[in-house]
């Protein structure tokens, strides 16, 4: 068992398609500094951060703050809520202007996530590769996600596993990535 799902056309694409719209025209979109490796270098995509005012969300030394929500994306929390019963106060959006953007392996396992962070991924624009690579024995999977595509990581997704999206020097198009997650106030 994997604690991955992968459901195909979550959204129709006639909504997606209108998300993917909203998203596109949204001016927040920043090309973010991280320190990795003791070396400050910039993310190689977008992103923006949304949720609950006042919570803090931290990760490779880059800060951020919810300061509320978009009707769209508090619709899309209260469905995941809803039909998933998995509550989310957050969102971090990923833009990957093409494929040369990417994000490298890692894990969502920030102390303010909790012991066992539950993240759901809605994807959208370009298809891309999702790589998941488990602790124990480095077996590794690859999920190609779609326009529409949700990805529910659940328990153990991100003590025991790790993540990335590789580069894909033939895509040429843009993707958009929403991870919602839940923050606890430390
Ligand atoms: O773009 C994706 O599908 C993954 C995003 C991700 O790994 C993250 O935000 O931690």
């Amino acid at each position: 068992m994997i604690p991955f799902t992968h459901l195909k056309d979550w959204l129709s694409a006639a909504e997606a398609d209108a998300v993917l719209a909203k998203l596109e025209a949204r001016n927040d979109w920043t090309q973010g500094r991280i320190r990795m490796f003791g070396r400050e270098i910039p993310e190689p995509r977008l992103t923006f951060f949304e949720g609950d005012p006042g919570l803090r969300y931290t990760y490779a030394h880059r800060s951020l703050e919810g300061q509320g929500w978009t009707p769209e994306l508090e619709a899309l929390r209260d469905r995941f809520a809803r039909d998933f019963g998995i509550k989310t106060n957050t969102v971090l959006a990923n833009l990957y202007r093409d494929g040369q953007d990417s994000m490298g392996w890692h894990r969502d396992d920030e102390p303010e996530l909790g012991p066992d962070p539950l993240v759901v991924s809605l994807s959208l624009g370009a298809t891309r590769d999702f790589d998941v690579r488990r602790d124990a024995d480095k077996w590794t999977h690859r999920f190609a996600l779609g326009h529409g595509d949700l990805l529910l990581m659940g328990s153990e997704s991100q003590t025991q596993w790790t993540h990335s999206i590789p580069k894909r020097i033939k895509i040429s198009s843009l993707r958009i990535n929403l991870t919602f997650r839940q923050v606890f106030g430390l």
